[in-house]
């Protein structure tokens, strides 16, 4: 298996996990952009943004609400945070395994460069 997430998801590749589930897997990313950088993942492989189907909705509302519950309970609710999903090369997605960026824990500027 080629694809680095489901090593990590396989426990083939070490990753400091912070949330992990039945479903999804919460990870720090290994090249933070901000004090707090976590990779939600669903276990299923899905490439991207633009392959999930009608029956994976469930999933990837469950992916949200992972994050957002998460950052709540480190506290970045009140100061704010951003969720992020890079789509294909252009955005600049690295691994093609769908996974949604909580970053947070300072101020962001908008729009991203
Ligand atoms: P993206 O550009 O949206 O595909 O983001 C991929 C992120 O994955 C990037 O911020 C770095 C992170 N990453 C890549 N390889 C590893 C790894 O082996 N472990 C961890 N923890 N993060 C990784």
């Amino acid at each position: 298996m080629e694809c680095i997430f489901c090593k990590i998801i396989n426990g083939e590749l070490n990753s400091e996990i912070v949330f992990d589930n039945e479903n999804i897997i919460g990870f720090n990313d290994i090249n933070p952009v901000a004090p707090t950088h976590v990779l939600f993942v669903p276990r299923k492989h899905i490439e991207k943004v633009d392959d999930f189907e009608t029956e994976d909705l469930a999933l990837i509302g469950e992916l949200i609400y992972r994050a957002k519950e998460y950052a709540k309970k480190i506290g970045l609710n009140s100061s704010g945070y951003r969720l992020v999903f890079n789509n294909g090369k252009d955005a600049g997605q690295a691994v093609f395994h769908i996974h949604l960026h909580l970053i947070g824990g300072r101020i962001m500027s908008w729009p991203p460069g």
